[in-house]
């Protein structure tokens, strides 16, 4: 009798040694990382360029922008604003991976970064399969995309340490029941942190810097 190859098992097993290793290199180093997953265009790159700004007096960051071409569109905006960015092209796959995420790190002044910021591809399924060694996996929604993805894509809320919930300033012209949104992420993950702000205006952006402050502080 043939026997069965759990190919796809043992490919997450690989995965999660590498990441486990990704790990012990940031504990070394002293860095705090967060993986960001969210949809495209919830405002990812946003919020990474609002944190950079509340918190550049402070400490230095270091992002892998992750992106399914071969375009450093995110990175250069990091860049811009004068912290260390790499791209990291996925070949069309859509999620990041802790291979790569390895190859990231080795591209980084890791000795001078406190805090490591992950933007994995824009994708509300496959980025919550692959850890990568950040210590914390935050999630960002937006207003725009509707009140309902709690209950449609629920594996990506679960597990999660944090979910900022972006572009509060569309909330008066958008039917979005934030009671709804909020119980749907409850029943998955009571345990989450729920920030509603706007890159655009700033409003609740401090709610989410005390919590990475005090995340930066406890490593947990
Ligand atoms: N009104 C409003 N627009 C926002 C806000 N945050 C981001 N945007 C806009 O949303 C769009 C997408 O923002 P990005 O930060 O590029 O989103 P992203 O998730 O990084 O996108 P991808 O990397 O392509 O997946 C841009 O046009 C932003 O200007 C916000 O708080 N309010
Ligand atoms: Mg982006």
């Amino acid at each position: 009798m043939k026997q069965r190859i759990p190919v796809v098992e043992n490919i997450l097993n690989a995965n999660d040694d590498l990441a486990a290793r990704n790990q012990a290199l940031l504990d070394k180093k002293g860095i705090l990382g967060i993986n960001v997953l969210a949809s495209p265009g919830s405002g990812k790159t946003s919020v990474i360029l609002r944190t950079i700004e509340l918190l550049q007096d402070r400490l230095t960051i270091g992002v892998i922008e992750g992106d399914t071409a071969a375009v450093t569109i995110d990175a250069d905006k990091i860049t811009a604003v004068g912290m260390p960015a790499v791209q990291i092209n996925t070949g069309g796959n859509c999620h990041l991976d802790a291979v790569q995420v390895a190859n990231g790190l080795h591209q980084l002044p890791l000795d001078e970064i406190e805090l490591l910021i992950v933007e994995n591809v824009g994708n509300l399924i496959c980025p919550a399969s692959f850890k990568l060694g950040t210590h914390f996996n935050i999630v960002i929604a937006s207003v725009p995309e509707g009140d309902d993805k709690p209950y449609k894509y629920p594996n990506i809320y679960r597990g999660i340490d944090a979910l900022i919930l972006n572009k509060m300033d569309l909330l008066p012209y958008i039917d979005f029941d934030l009671d709804y949104f909020k119980a749907g992420v409850e029943v998955l993950n009571p345990r989450a942190q729920i920030f509603p702000l706007s890159c655009k205006t700033g409003e609740g952006t401090e709610a989410w810097k005390n919590w990475l402050l005090t995340r930066l502080k406890t490593k947990k």
